[in-house]
């Protein structure tokens, strides 16, 4: 307990000295997360019992992240049967990963004596192996997108007397959008919602949760700043040159990276985690900012489809590797995207998505696409994977079976509403010849009873300023 309190002492005065110097010198504090830290746990801990401070540790905030050693399932990977199995699943995919590499280290590690070699080639052996994507379901189509197989289309194509504008002509026209002249203010691919938008945007949020939350989904808030390994963890690189994660500048913040979908956050949750299998599936589900790097030059994902930073409702489920209970999670999240799309009254298709289009955790994935009538194309709006034990083994998730046995989980996400995209379509296709938009009648007791979107009130015109710096 001592040294804890010592260390405290230490951390503040370093963090206060610190303050002081970068007062002086005029510079952003490096360390104030750290200082606030400190502070915010002083408060806490004084006047109280000496036995709650202790339990406060510094040392997860000081420490680097340490994951448990990833458990790959070596009786598959290095198993010489399932050699041409894995090379043939890696050219189905997006040619990732190298299993004859990793089957060399392998045999190098196994016959090197020399500890030191020894660890150095386990370690080169498991990096290798952690790039080698997860086995396809067999029923997956092989090829790229345009391989995927139609598995059902929902309502039916609306045919307009007149010619449908876009999304960002109608927010911008009715004054509930603002996709230009933001470039001093954010950047590109980035937009403002205001008003009517802005209220769509809550209203969907609370339509979509109180649809799931009678499901036995618990809602879960999750920090948006994650560890790198945990992203990781999920089947996403963080370095390199077509990284789509966000990573904060490591010199002044440490290891931190934006998250680019709740399902990270929602994953690192259960990181290290036994749970009962008594008490699976578990179905948790979380309302979050979602961050990509990604960009894209195609003409019909401009303006709000494919944007740096968004709001999602996302599902995630936990169960166990048994095939019987297990495929009900995956069927059971597509039916739920489907009640909500259909009663929102949006024309989709559900597409079983190609082997090239898996990424590398999923085994299967089943992709939602709506019309977009202005640009005449299907838009994704909604995604859901079966990621069996890929993150799991990476993340350390396991269940205790009926046996006793310790096995690893199977983790599914799902996309319940990616809020741009489903506002997208909801005023593409609900829009009127006079320039209004109706709501779809769910979505009505969530937008105080307004039934359409009009002309705002706020509707102001931004006019650029001249000025110059007087001296
Ligand atoms: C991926 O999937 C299978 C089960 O479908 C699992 O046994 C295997 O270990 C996983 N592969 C990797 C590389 O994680
Ligand atoms: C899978 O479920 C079946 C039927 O409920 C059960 O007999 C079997 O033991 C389960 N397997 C595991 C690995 O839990
Ligand atoms: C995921 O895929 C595996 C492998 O095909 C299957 O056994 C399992 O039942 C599926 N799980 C879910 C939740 O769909
Ligand atoms: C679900 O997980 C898979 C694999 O991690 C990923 O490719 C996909 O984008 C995720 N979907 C969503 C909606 O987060």
């Amino acid at each position: 307990m001592s040294r804890s309190w010592s260390h405290l002492l230490l951390c503040c005065l370093k963090g206060c000295i610190h303050q002081a110097g970068c007062l002086f010198q005029r510079m952003p504090p490096v360390h104030n997360r750290h200082l606030k830290w400190c502070r915010l746990n002083s408060q806490l801990t004084s006047g109280r019992k000496h036995k709650q401070s202790a339990e406060i540790s510094p040392s997860e905030w000081t420490s680097p992240l340490q994951l448990e050693p990833v458990e790959l399932d070596l009786d598959y990977l290095c198993n010489p049967d399932s050699v041409q199995d894995i090379q043939n699943n890696i050219g189905n995919r997006k040619g990732v990963g190298d299993i004859h590499l990793v089957r060399k280290l392998y045999e190098c590690y196994q016959q090197e004596t020399d500890p030191i070699k020894r660890q150095d080639l386990h370690r080169k052996f498991i990096n290798a192996a952690l790039n080698i994507p997860n086995r396809s379901h067999p029923l997956a189509p092989i090829g790229d997108e345009s391989k995927a197989r139609l598995v059902e289309t929902v309502g039916t194509q609306r045919n307009f007397d007149f010619e449908p504008l876009t999304v960002v002509e109608i927010g911008e026209k009715l004054g509930h959008l603002r996709t230009d002249k933001l470039t001093h203010t954010t950047g590109p691919k980035t937009y403002f919602f205001k008003d009517g938008f802005a209220k769509l945007e809550q209203a969907l949020i609370r339509y979509t949760l109180s649809k799931i939350l009678k499901k036995g989904f618990q809602l879960v808030g999750v920090p948006e700043l994650i560890h790198p390994d945990i992203v990781e963890g999920c089947g996403f690189k963080t370095t390199g040159e077509t990284v789509q994660v966000y990573r904060l500048c490591p010199e002044t913040y440490g290891q931190v990276c934006l998250a680019g979908t709740a399902e990270m956050p929602l994953a690192g949750y259960f990181l290290n985690e036994v749970l009962d299998h008594k008490k699976l599936p578990v179905r948790v589900a979380a309302v979050s900012r979602c961050y990509r790097a990604e960009t894209s030059g195609v003409e019909e994902e401009q303006g709000i489809y494919r944007v740096h930073q968004f709001t999602k409702v996302e599902m995630f489920g936990v169960t166990d590797g048994n095939s019987s209970s297990g495929d009900n999670l995956l069927s059971e999240f597509i039916g739920i995207e489907k009640e909500i799309f259909s009663e929102l009254g949006l024309h989709f298709r559900i597409l079983d998505m190609p082997s090239v289009e898996l990424g590398a955790p999923a085994c299967r994935k089943f992709d939602m696409e709506a019309w977009m009538p202005a640009k005449k194309f299907w838009g994704e709006i909604s995604s859901t994977s079966n990621c069996t034990d890929f993150q799991s083994r990476r993340l350390n998730i396991k269940y205790r079976n009926n046996q006793g046995n310790l096995r690893h989980c199977t983790t599914v996400n799902g996309t319940a509403c990616a809020i741009p995209r489903t506002i997208m379509a909801i005023v593409e296709n609900f829009q009127e010849k006079d320039g209004t938009v109706l709501f779809p009648k769910v979505l009505w007791e969530f937008m105080d009873d307004r039934t359409q979107l009009s002309k705002s009130y706020h509707h102001g015109k931004i006019h650029w300023i001249k000025f110059s710096r007087s001296k």
